[in-house]
């Protein structure tokens, strides 16, 4: 797909994604749409998956670590066709297979459970591990969050990851410099992150986490590294793109009125007219 139809994709998904949350009214619309742009380029561009075969053993696989940001996984997920588009409208309610933090027994196309912040690159570890075993010509993804990275357990996995020489794992950081009620910069400074994962022994690389072209050359210079895994730190904005919650603290899990919804849409609208 050409870039434009990318970023034209990029702005229907945070459409679905303001849709989805705003038909309940609340939930994590500021850490879903930080990670619209890097979802989109993976799914739509750098991911080995199947729509039709969710499970094939040597697939590409992504652990959304930040699982709050279940919202954001399933739009991409529904728009390549892995569901039905119209589930998105079930999100977070009674008998959903779209709880509002991923779980890789209900929806399709899920690889990992997570929510519970600081495992799941634990998990892309354990997972990239196994298929390495396996022989499998794949990579596994994680996207973590930069408040999760407070977490120990993060660093703990960052330590296994290069002892296990783990060149297939590629890993995100949303630094959208926020946690859920502050400045990460407040909570507990994470300073000079790319410095952090470098000491560690990764491959690492620092971009504008809305610009698709810079990450989907990042994941191939990602791809090229050998005998090291990767970091991509994303710098974002918590809530980009829908005014009411873009850049704001409060945007973390957040009640939203039709209103500011119905606006929050009809501007993407506008944005999507500027593409053929
Ligand atoms: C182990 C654990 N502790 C606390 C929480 C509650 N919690 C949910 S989201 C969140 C903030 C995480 O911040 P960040 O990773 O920066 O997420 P983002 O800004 O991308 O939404 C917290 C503390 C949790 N889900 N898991
Ligand atoms: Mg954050």
């Amino acid at each position: 797909m050409d870039l434009e139809q990318l970023e034209k994709s990029a702005l229907k998904i945070r459409k679905m994604i303001i849709k989805a949350i705003g038909n309940i009214g609340i939930g994590h619309i500021g850490g879903s749409l930080s990670i619209v742009e890097v979802l989109t380029a993976l799914y739509y561009e750098c991911m080995n998956v199947d729509p039709e075969n969710p499970r094939l053993a040597d697939r590409d696989r992504l652990v959304l670590s930040k699982g709050h940001a279940g919202p954001a996984l399933y739009a991409v997920l529904a728009e390549r066709g892995f569901f039905p588009a119209e589930m998105l409208e079930s999100l977070n309610q009674g008998g959903t297979k779209l709880p509002s933090h991923c779980d890789r027994r209900l929806t399709p196309g899920i690889d990992m459970s997570t929510g519970s912040l600081g495992q799941g690159l634990s998990a892309a570890v354990g997972i990239a591990l196994g298929c390495r075993m396996n022989d499998y010509d794949n990579y596994t993804y994680a996207v973590i969050g930069d408040g999760e990275s407070e977490e120990g357990q993060i660093w703990e996995a960052a330590m296994a990851a290069a002892h296990y020489s783990l060149d297939r794992l590629i890993a995100f950081t949303d630094y959208n410099k926020m946690n859920i009620d502050g400045y990460t910069r407040d909570i507990m400074n994470l300073d000079d992150l790319g410095a952090k994962w470098s000491a560690f022994n990764w491959h690492v690389q620092r971009i504008d986490g809305h610009n698709i072209e810079l990450i989907v050359e990042a994941v191939e210079r990602a791809k090229k590294t050998v005998g090291r895994p990767s970091m991509i730190i994303l710098d974002t904005i918590k809530g980009k793109g829908a005014l009411f919650a873009e850049g704001k603290l409060a945007s973390h899990n957040m009640a939203f009125s039709p209103e500011d919804r119905d606006a929050a849409i009809a501007t993407l609208t506008e944005q999507e007219k500027s593409y053929v």
